[in-house]
Order: structure tokens, then C-alpha cells, then sequence
């Protein structure tokens, strides 16, 4: 069995990895000549924690290797992005590239499977482009799409022990991209077809973003009736069927802040409360860059001097250094963007340096700051101290004080 995996980035090299240690032949395909050489060098570009070793492992054995160009294989999966253009409508063009890239290589019995977030109906569209230009291997191809839902950081765990979704363009395409998944996924494989697949991998998502909405929404209400909000959470969680999730600054990262759109542009009359959980999360970042500015403004009147301001986080999530759609970044640039000479340390402790900004060591910014303002709720900044004599805006939860 060879498998060519078009696209080595967070998701396509973990599987392709994970496929090669699993006893299959795997090419791994990227645009970017430094990711392929990176990669045969048994070296990764991005952080996931024990994958690095497997890499080494499966390039050693000669079982993967990297290039620019796919070869004939039995299996080819599309993993490239699918960002979102200026209005929100999603870009599908890296799939269908990376399409266009394979049609020369596909023959008879070969499985295509598409695993990136797609809006519904991109399989569909990616199967009339392969028998457009290759009508000949019409009914002789199997076709698939069947999304990850991993999470970054526990890659190599949940690409083995989660379920997945496989929607196949017939049943014999399940049957076949089902037997493929089945060499290393230990969760449940569970058929469907390709835009039941699609649309499920939106929705959970979609679901999350929702869920976080309502945390957020709450918070703003309890900040209004001077109620704290995480208490609140806690005690409406001892309901035995009521799980509220945590607010926070807002929603990012590269999946959950993005994949609702391809849902709402799509059904912009039916996705009302998808669009709105959109609209509240984003809000959200807003109204902590409004508070944060207004809190600045209050020191300067009664204190009749500019404060020191400690920006405490720039990651989308804790404890990891991803900062891609990051709103504790939004929120960052836009204090400083207001006071543009003030005293303001920014604080990043999953980092080393940043390009734009100046990094300052969290105790220290803690220390001096007469502002402390809590972004990203990295487990280092809950072994600080309360302190009274600071003014503490806690957007996540780190003291869970009002
Ligand atoms: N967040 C909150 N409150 C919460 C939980 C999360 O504000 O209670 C925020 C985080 O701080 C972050 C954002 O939500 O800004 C997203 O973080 P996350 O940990 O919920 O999710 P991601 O983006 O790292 O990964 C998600 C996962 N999807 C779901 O949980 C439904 C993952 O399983 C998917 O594979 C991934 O998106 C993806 O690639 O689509």
C-alpha cells in the first residue's frame, strides 16, 4: 500500500507520519521547497510534542519521504488549508490545486480523499474537475472525504483513538477509504456520505463556537449586574444537564474562529444563530479592548500619571505559542495602537521573542504593572498572587475573582 499525502503542514505530516508508521509507503507532497527538506531531515516546522521522534523514526526506515511532486500511489489525501478570502467566503483554491496536481497520477482503484474543512459540496466539485480531464476513470475510482478533528498538542493521541467520519461518493468509496482508516485509527469509524461528512465537520465547530458564545455572552451581562461570572458557571454546571463552557477574550486559532463562516456565507438566511455566535465572540474581543482602554483612561484621571500596563498573554488558547487569529493579539495592538508611548509590557511566556513586539518576563510585568490585564489563561500566570494594590482585569479566569 503507497499513500501521497498532498500538503505537510499541522495535520497532513502527523498523518502521513502516523500512516508510515503503520506499515503503509508514504509520500509526502508540499509547495514549499524548506518544508520538504526540513522534513527529510527529519526535522518539523511547527511544535507538537513526541511527533518530531516519530518523524526521525519513519524517514530512517525509509518509509516516508517528502518531495514536491506526487508519485503514483494507491491512496491520495488532500490536506492543505482552507482559509476564508476578505468577506468570509471560503477559499477552496489550495484543494482544488492540489487536485488538479494529482489528476495526472490517479489510476484505476486508486482511493482520493479530501480531509481538509470544506464548505459542502467541495468533493462533489472536486470529483467533476478529476472526470473532466480524466473521464476514463469515471466508476473507477473511489472517492472520499473525511475530516480530522485533532486536537493541536494531542496530535498523535486523538489521530489514533478518535472517532472519525468517512463520507464516501458511493458505498464501495466508504468501504475502501473505511479500510484505509482502519490500518491505524482505534475510535469508530462511522460511514456517511461526502456532504453529510463536510457539513459535519463544520458543525462541530460551529458547536464549540456557539457554546463559547453563550459563556461570553454571560460574562458581559454578569460584568453589567456585577455578578461573577465564574461562579455563576460553576453553579449553573451543578445542574445535571447543563454544561456551560468558560468565557474568555474571544475566539481564535485557525478552526473555530473560521469554520462558521463557510457555513453562514453559504446559508446566510438559515445560519442565524451561527452568524450571531460569530458576531458575540468577536464582540467580545472588542468589548475587553474597550475595558482595557477605559480602565488606562481611569488611572490617568485619579492618579494624574500614565500607568505601567501588563498585557498578560498574546497565544489564542493556554499553554501553547500559536498565535494565528489570536485575540489576545487583537486586543494587544489595538491598547497599544491608543496610547501609542505608554508604558505597556507585553507578555508571551510560550515565547522567546516576537517580531513586533517586546517580550517581557510575566513576574516582572506582574511586579511593576499598576494594570494587569489577563488575556490567555497560560498555567504559569495561576501561580501569581492576588494582589489589591493592582487594578485586574481578569478576562480568563485566572483568580475567577469579579
Ligand atoms: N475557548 C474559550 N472557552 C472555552 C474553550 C475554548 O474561550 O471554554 C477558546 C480558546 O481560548 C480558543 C478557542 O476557543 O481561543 C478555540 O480553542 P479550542 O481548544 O476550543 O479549539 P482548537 O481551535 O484548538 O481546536 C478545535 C477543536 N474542535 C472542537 O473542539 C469542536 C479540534 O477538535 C478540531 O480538530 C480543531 O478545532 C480543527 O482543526 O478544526
Amino acid at each position: 500500500m503507497k499513500a501521497c499525502f498532498m500538503g505537510l503542514g499541522y495535520i497532513g505530516l502527523p498523518t502521513a507520519i502516523i500512516a508510515a508508521k503503520h506499515g503503509i509507503q508514504v509520500i509526502g507532497v508540499d509547495i514549499n521547497p524548506e518544508v520538504v527538506d526540513k522534513t527529510n531531515n527529519g526535522c518539523l516546522h511547527f511544535i507538537e510534542p513526541g511527533l518530531e521522534d516519530m518523524l526521525k523514526e519513519v524517514v530512517r526506515d525509509g518509509v516516508f519521504h517528502a518531495a514536491l511532486k506526487p508519485e503514483h500511489s494507491d491512496a491520495f489525501f488532500i490536506v492543505v488549508p482552507t482559509p476564508f478570502c476578505g468577506n468570509h467566503e471560503p477559499d477552496i483554491s489550495y484543494v482544488e490545486a492540489a487536485t488538479r496536481t494529482v489528476i495526472p497520477f490517479l489510476e484505476e482503484g486508486n482511493l482520493f480523499v479530501i480531509e481538509s474543512t470544506s464548505p459542502v459540496g467541495t468533493t462533489d466539485k472536486m470529483a467533476k474537475i478529476i472526470f473532466d480531464e480524466r473521464p476514463e476513470l469515471k466508476g473507477k475510482i473511489k472517492i472520499a472525504y473525511c475530516p480530522e478533528r485533532v486536537l493541536p498538542g494531542n496530535v498523535i493521541y486523538e489521530l489514533v483513538h478518535n472517532d472519525r467520519v468517512i463520507g464516501g461518493m458511493d458505498e464501495a468509496s466508504v468501504k475502501i477509504a473505511s479500510d484505509f482508516y482502519r490500518i491505524f485509527v482505534q475510535g469508530e469509524l462511522h460511514p456517511t456520505n461526502c456532504k453529510t461528512a463536510e457539513l459535519c465537520k463544520l458543525t462541530e465547530n460551529s458547536s464549540r463556537d456557539s457554546q463559547i458564545a453563550f459563556a461570553n455572552e454571560l460574562s458581559i451581562i454578569c460584568d453589567k449586574a456585577d455578578i461573577n461570572v465564574w461562579e455563576l458557571i460553576k453553579l449553573a454546571n451543578k445542574h445535571p444537564r447543563v454544561n456551560i463552557l468558560q468565557p474568555g477574550c474571544g475566539v481564535g486559532g485557525h478552526c473555530i474562529a473560521i469554520d462558521p463562516y463557510f457555513i453562514a456565507t453559504e446559508f446566510p438566511a438559515e445560519s442565524k444563530m451561527i452568524s450571531t455566535a460569530r458576531e458575540v465572540n468577536n464582540y467580545k474581543s472588542f468589548w475587553c479592548a474597550e475595558k482595557t482602554i477605559n480602565a488606562i483612561l481611569e488611572f490617568e484621571i485619579s492618579h494624574k500619571r500614565k500607568p505601567v500596563v501588563a498585557m498578560m498573554g498574546l497565544a489564542f488558547k493556554p499553554d501553547i505559542d500559536d498565535l494565528r487569529e489570536s485575540p489576545a493579539k487583537y486586543i494587544v495592538t489595538k491598547v497599544i495602537q491608543k496610547f501609542n508611548n505608554a508604558d505597556i509590557l507585553i507578555v508571551e511566556p510560550n515565547l522567546k521573542e516576537h517580531k513586533i513586539f517586546k517580550l517581557s518576563d510575566y513576574r516582572e510585568a506582574y511586579c511593576r504593572a499598576d494594570i494587569v490585564v489577563f488575556l490567555t489563561a497560560h498555567s504559569v500566570f495561576k501561580t501569581l498572587s492576588w494582589r489589591d494594590d493592582k487594578v485586574i482585569l481578569d478576562f480568563c479566569g485566572i483568580f475567577r475573582k469579579k
